[in-house]
């Protein structure tokens, strides 16, 4: 069956005659742009299934229900955003992340601490997952059991249609979770797999013995050893094992089943109706297994992901997606869609190794890693971005290229050992306070929990009451903070981070998260302790007002934009990380040292990059000082450098 033109009128009249539109009304028209891509995705994954063009007719229903239920607002909303597809990406935007309980209470409780986004100057809101989970353990709220209801205390989704339209009319979007991979072993597809269903056990993988899932275990790797080992559960209901990559209450999807893509597409347009700009598209490498891999980055998963995107854009095309795929560097970028799917996939990813290489070079002192991880990143389209980020409410697992890592002259294992010893404080000399998350013995590997305040050595400094210590702790935030709002990328601010939150150890205490520690890292906001950003002399008032200063500073400036180039440089010093952002009309230089000793650049480098003293530093607002052509950093500085005339 090949695809012509005649075959997608033919679908084009039975939609009519179901949802009585004209042929020239704007779906049919979005329609017409992504049907084919439609069509051959569909063939691709589902053509030896005899009824295949029936599902892909099922799901052109969907996109026309969904189309028709969405609301004015919504689609005015939509059709100025087509109209300026970068309207994301050409203006200063900044995210701000959540937990809506332990920010707010409440759905509606967020509009109460609104003045608080205004004043940061944040731009776009990342409600953690908010869909019913089961109580007890459901892995933060990624465990879910109904995607069409709040979770108990949250409100409903009314609530959230309604907070999110008044956000957006005061200029901030709204970023939720859809988790794709998998459902709580909760959720009706998974009770009525249990009872014994065989429609809806397709909806996951099941297998009645040990055979096929050993075959998997040989190549798939453990995300979490500690607190669920292997990748399958018993199910003693159905005396059957079922596909549990992540946590044994979490069944992962069966997207080999076109039920399972339809069930998922209607929720994704349920959220895209009920409100969200952005979607975070959770686990995202994992959503097609195959026997033999590591069932991580299946090509039939950015097929997948072109088909959820084909749909957004006739229902929703004002809605953006973001791909949360924590995976090799080389791998992420797939995300962005490759060739001529760029733009047909997630607009923004994670900039996964741009954060972890962060960290290396905070506590290595030195910028190899980073230099040469960030200089392989291409120059992105400006259509699509980077999501740069510091910290977020998961741990930070060390996932460098070990090429890259080798080229720079370290061993893979030995310098991740190094680095998670440094992280839990375990080396000598080390100011960081994390904890230790999922040890795997099997293989050595550990990841990393803690705020970004203690992993950076606030917590340990304020211990010694050495003022000196906690002017480093201080200016090591501040730089990484600098660092994020002049990156290129759209960047995100988890929330505390802003008043430098200390480690919140309380979770040993409590059952359902005394074994994940990244409980560690998801605070209850203190709204006393937040009052204190007011004050230029408490540390929360120290970095709270210089985040503001940042994002200020970032927004009166468009070469700080996501669209503006960066250009990654050899700064010749190897503790100083340089790079130039730069437009037509403008360029800035950002010199930044991650080592708490003073360091020169030679002045020389203004010369490669044809920039001029006198040099001012937007931020200070100061002329840079210059002592026998070296320009002088101090420990921890970074400067935003400008041509001062
Ligand atoms: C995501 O993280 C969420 O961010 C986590 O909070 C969830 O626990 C998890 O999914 C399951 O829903 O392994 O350690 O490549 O790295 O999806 C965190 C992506 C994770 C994975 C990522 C996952």
């Amino acid at each position: 069956m090949k695809y012509s033109r005649a075959y997608f009128l033919e679908f084009v009249g039975r939609l009519r005659e179901i949802f009585h539109m004209e042929e020239t009304c704007e779906f049919f028209l979005r329609l017409g742009l992504v049907f084919q891509d439609l069509f051959e995705q569909y063939r691709f994954l589902y053509g030896e299934r005899v009824n295949w063009q029936e599902h892909l007719f099922r799901l052109c229903c969907l996109l026309g229900e969904a189309y028709q239920g969405r609301d004015e607002f919504l689609k005015g909303i939509d059709r100025e955003r087509e109209k300026n597809p970068l309207w994301f990406f050409d203006r200063n935007m900044v995210g701000y992340v959540i937990y809506v309980d332990r920010w707010a209470k409440d759905v509606k409780s967020i509009l109460k601490h609104r003045d608080y986004l205004h004043e940061m100057g944040v731009t776009f809101l990342h409600l953690m997952p908010c869909f019913d989970v089961p109580e007890g353990e459901n892995d933060g709220g990624y465990a879910v059991r109904d995607y069409y209801t709040l979770r108990d205390g949250l409100g409903t989704c009314d609530d959230l249609k309604e907070v999110a339209e008044i956000l957006k009319k005061e200029g901030i979007f709204l970023m939720v979770d859809v988790v794709v991979n998998h459902t709580s072993s909760d959720h009706l597809w998974a009770k009525k797999a249990k009872e014994g269903e065989s429609f809806y056990e397709d909806f996951y993988y099941f297998f009645p013995d040990r055979v096929v899932p050993d075959e998997f275990e040989k190549t798939m790797p453990e995300i979490f050893p500690e607190t669920s080992p292997g990748n399958f559960t018993y199910v003693p209901e159905v005396k059957k094992w079922v596909m549990t990559v992540f946590h044994r209450y979490q069944w992962d999807l069966n997207y080999t089943n076109p039920y399972v893509l339809y069930e998922m597409v209607k929720i994704i347009l349920h959220l895209a109706n009920g409100g969200a700009d952005i979607l975070r598209l959770d686990a995202i490498p994992y959503l097609w297994k195959r026997l033999g891999t590591s069932c991580q980055n299946e090509p039939e998963v950015h097929r997948l992901i072109q088909i959820f995107k084909a749909c957004v854009s006739v229902v929703a095309p004002g809605v953006l997606f973001v791909a949360e795929a924590i995976v090799q560097p080389k791998e992420i970028l797939k995300y962005f869609g490759e060739g001529e799917s760029v733009g047909k996939e997630c607009d923004l990813t994670y900039n996964a190794s741009g954060m972890v290489c962060l960290w290396e070079a905070l506590a290595t002192r030195q910028v190899r890693l980073l230099t040469r991880t960030t200089c392989s990143q291409p120059h992105l389209p400006s259509m699509v971005s980077w999501l740069n980020y510091l910290r977020c409410h998961d741990d930070i697992g060390l996932g460098f290229d070990d090429e890259d890592v080798m080229a720079v002259g370290y061993s893979p294992r030995e310098h991740r050992r190094f680095l998670v010893d440094f992280y839990l404080g375990n080396f000598p000399g080390s100011w960081a306070r994390g904890l230790p998350f999922m040890s795997n013995p099997k293989n050595g590997d550990v990841r990393i929990s803690g705020t970004l305040a203690s992993l950076a050595g606030l917590e340990k400094a304020l211990e010694s009451e050495k003022s000196e210590e906690v002017e480093m702790a201080v200016g090591r935030i501040l730089l990484l903070f600098k660092v994020l709002f002049s990156f290129r990328g759209v960047p995100l601010v988890y929330y505390g981070d802003e008043i430098g939150n200390l480690n919140d150890y309380r979770f040993r205490e409590r059952e359902e998260e005394a074994s994940d520690s990244r409980w560690v890292h998801r605070p209850w906001m203190d709204w006393e302790k937040a009052k204190k950003r007011k004050n230029k002399k408490t540390i929360e008032g120290r970095i709270f007002q210089d985040v503001v200063l940042l994002i200020h500073k970032r927004s009166e400036l468009p070469v700080l934009w996501p669209v503006a180039s960066q250009n990654i440089l050899d700064s010749g010093n190897e503790s100083v990380f340089a790079y130039l952002r730069s437009t037509e009309t403008q360029a800035l230089l950002v010199l930044a040292n991650f080592s708490d000793k003073t360091q020169l650049v030679s002045e020389r480098l203004l010369g490669r990059i044809g920039m001029e003293f006198p040099l001012r530093d937007v931020i200070s607002g100061r002329e840079v000082v210059v002592v026998d052509g070296y320009i002088v950093l101090v420990p921890y500085a970074c400067l935003w450098l400008v041509e001062a005339c």
